[in-house]
């Protein structure tokens, strides 16, 4: 047997080490960007995510819900696979005909409708923004917007009329089209605004624009106003039946598709992008994984999976280890293969991104796993906790919970994932049905963790991913330093108990 030297470590086991920050080095400053599929050298890869997130193919994880707020953040959702290729090409196709921020003229909405109505309407349409026209149609003036945020935020009865609820928030502002992106943002920040709706010369809407648009996008300017943001989507796929469902995938506008299998050093792997290959040339970009060390990337790299997803055993809610004693821990498994990509790279000239999936416990994990070379990451747990994911939110003993269970576990009995060849089944379980804490709204933790991101990144001294992952210290510390890292030698007033 081959002995690797090193015990295998995972995320909480390392500290950065803070580096020299300039007066640059602002949260604000930092991006995020980060490429989702291969590029040559001196090319910039065809797809790139704005933040560096993704949610996990599973069943508790990632719908056609989750993958638009999502995306509406800047990350991507790969929907899971294990359920007919119908229903999965349903959802993919839903993502893609999902309008951000646009109403459409059949909105019909004036001020004496009711919110009811408006309710109604983005049911029907699907609409996160409706517009308030003086005689509800789109040739008339706009009055105002309602976005279905304001009005769960405002709490005002369901019949209140649109011109009463409009009266609460009255500091509603127009700018045209032809207002630049700058200026719309310096709008945007004095009246502290969450959109600006952008109206043609007949004061009809054309546009949102977002603060989260203009701060994801303020590389590229122009990239927003022509864009008619059209929400990107992934999809899971398996070694099984990629025949049909690739195509179908393709067919429903899936942006990319990965392979989702807990094991992906295999020939399976190779004979799937083979066809892919065939098919559609590089037109269609799909990954592969996961692996956990220099062979498995090699093997996905040269059999031309567009990027490289690492884990085995590390997820929540998996029992693989257990069950099979097969794994490594996720921070050695990212170091290695991310060491591997990079000679990779300088041999060949074409960088594969990485993705770490799955043991994403604290958020400085996420900052984590990017230091050490993924390119972006892919977590179940963090997601399954939000309003957005597909399962029962359950009071336990007075807690509110959400379920999240794993793609081998009996609930899900996701075999081909598992799938060595042989029988079309489960053979054991390698996944537990689990609650987890309810966390509220993907919007906010998202913000919430990234914040954290960008501070830590503002710490180490650099201003985006590439350059983390070149310049950050990083710290193997002893499981005495660990203690020192929580509050110690202190009694919490919480946990005290009070006479
Ligand atoms: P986590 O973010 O919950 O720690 O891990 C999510 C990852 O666990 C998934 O992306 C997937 O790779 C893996 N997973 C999903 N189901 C199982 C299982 O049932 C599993 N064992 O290991």
């Amino acid at each position: 047997a081959y002995f690797f030297e090193e015990p295998s470590h995972t995320f909480g086991e390392y500290l950065l080490v803070p580096g020299y920050s300039s007066t640059e080095c602002i949260p604000g400053n930092v991006s995020l960007k980060t490429p989702l599929v291969k590029f040559k050298k001196g090319e910039t890869s065809s797809i790139n995510l704005n933040i560096p997130l993704t949610s996990a193919i599973m069943q508790s994880v990632s719908d056609d819900k989750m993958a638009i707020a999502l995306a509406k953040e800047g990350g991507l959702s790969f929907i899971y696979g294990s359920q007919s290729i119908e229903d999965e090409a349903k959802m993919v196709a839903r993502v893609k005909s999902y309008k951000a921020g646009f109403v459409t003229s059949d909105s019909n909405i004036t001020p004496e409708s009711t919110l009811r109505d408006i309710v109604a309407l983005k049911e029907r349409t699907g609409h996160s923004t409706v517009a308030v026209t003086d005689d509800g149609t789109a040739n008339g003036r706009l009055v105002g917007l309602v976005t279905s945020r304001d009005y769960r935020l405002s709490r005002m009865s369901l019949d209140c009329k649109v011109k009463e609820f409009m009266t609460k928030f009255e500091d509603l502002i127009c700018a045209s089209d032809k207002t630049s992106l700058k200026e719309a943002n310096d709008i945007i920040w004095d009246h502290k605004l969450n959109a600006l709706p952008l109206v043609d010369e007949n004061q009809r809407l054309k546009y949102m624009v977002f603060r989260k648009d203009y701060d994801s996008h303020k590389e590229n300017a122009l990239e927003l106003l022509d864009d008619h943001k059209r929400y990107m989507v992934g999809a899971g796929i398996n070694t099984r039946d990629y025949e049909e469902r690739v195509p179908a995938l393709v067919e429903a506008g899936a942006d990319v598709l990965c392979i989702d299998s807990s094991e992906g050093f295999s020939e399976w792997q190779k004979l799937t992008i083979e066809f892919i290959r065939k098919k559609y040339g590089d037109s269609v970009k799909v990954g592969a994984g996961n692996v956990v060390d220099k062979d498995g990337f090699l093997f996905l790299a040269e059999a031309g999976a567009d990027f490289v997803k690492i884990g085995i055993g590390g997820g929540s809610i998996c029992i693989t280890r257990e069950q099979k004693g097969i794994g490594r821990g996720q921070a050695t498994a990212v170091i290695e293969v991310a060491k591997a990509r990079d000679e990779y790279f300088e041999k060949t000239g074409v960088y594969i991104p990485l993705c770490s999936d799955g043991g994403i416990v604290h958020d400085y994990h996420m900052t984590l796993a990017l230091a050490m070379g993924a390119d972006f990451l892919m977590l179940g747990r963090y997601f399954s906790r939000f309003d957005e994911s597909p399962t029962n939110k359950v009071n336990i003993n007075g807690s509110y919970m959400k379920e999240y269970w794993g793609e081998g576990s009996n609930r899900a009995r996701n075999w081909q994932r598992y799938d060595m060849g042989g029988d079309k089944k489960l053979s054991f379980e390698e996944g537990v049905d689990s609650y987890v804490p309810y966390a509220g709204s993907l919007k906010d933790n998202v913000t919430m963790s990234l914040s954290k991101v960008r501070h830590t990144m503002c710490n180490v001294g650099v201003l985006n991913i590439p350059d983390l992952q070149k310049n950050a210290k990083i710290t193997l510390v002893s499981s005495t330093s660990i203690v020192e890292g929580g509050s110690h030698d202190v009694l919490l007033k919480d946990k005290t108990p009070q006479s």
